[in-house]
């Protein structure tokens, strides 16, 4: 605590700090909620997880100019540009981060009061608004034309993913990979398609664009009437498909059961909320999408739990080194889990 502490105090004078407790949320980073005393407004500090972002200068330089871009349409269109967008809160020393003596690199955000933020989406209506709130987000950077830096290597890319695959097959833990036949040969099954599916990207007939890469539900900040105000966690902004962003939404948004559900009955896609969800996004990004990324829209839940199946089983072939986990099996029940998730929408979705 102390120390937490005084790692605010890097960005906010010490005696204006009240409490830090920790928010158990998200499957890399730490998080932290910062209490200040009354009458001053309270953040969000965050130990990056230097394992899974190598450069974070260069992702914190993604994210600010991102958020400022973002404010800049909100204060044009009569919003708050501290409500409706994230806020990076500097340093003493200027920077968007601290790095600590141990080499840790630490940031601050601004705390948005009066917001919910869901684990599942409970009505087909927070399905929508949620699809509108991603829709928004991505048509508020559609001219968005600064390069941003490539986060994390490969990320919700399928020939990188296979590439790794292979090298895991290889070089992973024997016992694991022996235990896991039937989920390996699974995923080898649906190789081609998804191969196929890639080349789209390659070719450009399916465009990169500024996306979010991590849309899952928790991520979307509503306010107490269920508006939604923001997108936050914006590490993996990068230039991808926006098929990702839908996807990786269904994929926590339309699931009746959860991502790590041990009982793969409760795994299910549900198909009025990915209606809703669809619904909703389309009424805000509807206009700028292309022929094929509309053709290929139902795809990108499939492609996207695709890939989220590997990465949990990579990860638990590898002894667990990527996510976090709460006991030796979780990323196998995590991969089996959404494994019933892809069957099931191949079930609704030919393609
Ligand atoms: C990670 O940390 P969190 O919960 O925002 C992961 C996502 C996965 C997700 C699965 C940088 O997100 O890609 O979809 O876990 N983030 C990174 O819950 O790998
Ligand atoms: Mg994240």
């Amino acid at each position: 605590m102390d120390n937490l502490k005084e790692i605010a105090g890097k960005f906010l004078p010490v005696e204006e700090i009240e409490e830090i407790n920790s928010i158990c949320s998200g499957l890399i980073n730490n998080t932290y909620f910062v209490k200040t005393k009354a009458g001053s407004p309270d953040y969000i500090l965050q130990r990056k997880n230097k394992n899974v972002f190598p450069n974070v200068p260069a992702m914190m330089d993604n994210i600010l100019k991102v958020t400022e871009h973002i404010k800049g349409k909100v204060t044009l269109s009569g919003g708050d540009p501290e409500r409706e967008a994230m806020t990076v809160v500097k340093s003493k020393e200027d920077e968007p981060y601290y790095k600590d003596e141990s080499g840790e690199y630490w940031t601050m955000s601004l705390y948005i009061p009066d917001t919910i933020s869901y684990e599942s989406a409970a009505t087909n209506e927070l399905a929508r608004k949620g699809g509108e709130g991603i829709g928004k987000f991505q048509r508020q950077l559609e001219d968005f034309a600064q390069p941003l830096y490539p986060t994390i290597e490969g990320f919700h890319d399928l020939k990188f993913r296979f590439k790794q695959w292979d090298k895991v097959l290889k070089s992973g833990n024997r016992e694991r990979i022996d235990e896991c036949q039937k989920e390996i040969e699974w995923i080898e099954q649906r190789r081609g398609k998804m191969e196929d599916f890639w080349h789209l990207v390659e070719e450009g007939k399916i465009p990169k664009r500024v996306t979010h890469n991590d849309t899952k539900l928790s991520n979307i900040l509503f306010d107490k009437q269920g508006k939604v105000l923001c997108v936050i966690d914006l590490d993996t902004v990068m230039s991808n498909t926006i098929l990702a962003d839908f996807g990786d939404a269904i994929r926590t948004f339309a699931n009746t059961g959860k991502e790590d559900d041990e009982n793969l009955d409760n795994v299910e896609l549900d198909i009025e909320k990915y209606n809703s969800y669809k619904e909703g996004y389309l009424t805000e990004a509807g206009e700028m999408l292309n022929e094929t990324e509309k053709e290929y829209l139902s795809f990108g839940p499939q492609y996207i739990t695709y890939e989220q199946v590997m990465r949990f089983l990579m990860d638990y072939l590898q002894n667990d080194i990527y996510y976090k986990i709460d006991y030796p099996e979780h990323n196998l029940v995590r991969t089996r889990a959404q494994m019933k998730l892809v069957e099931s929408m191949e079930n609704y979705f030919s393609k």
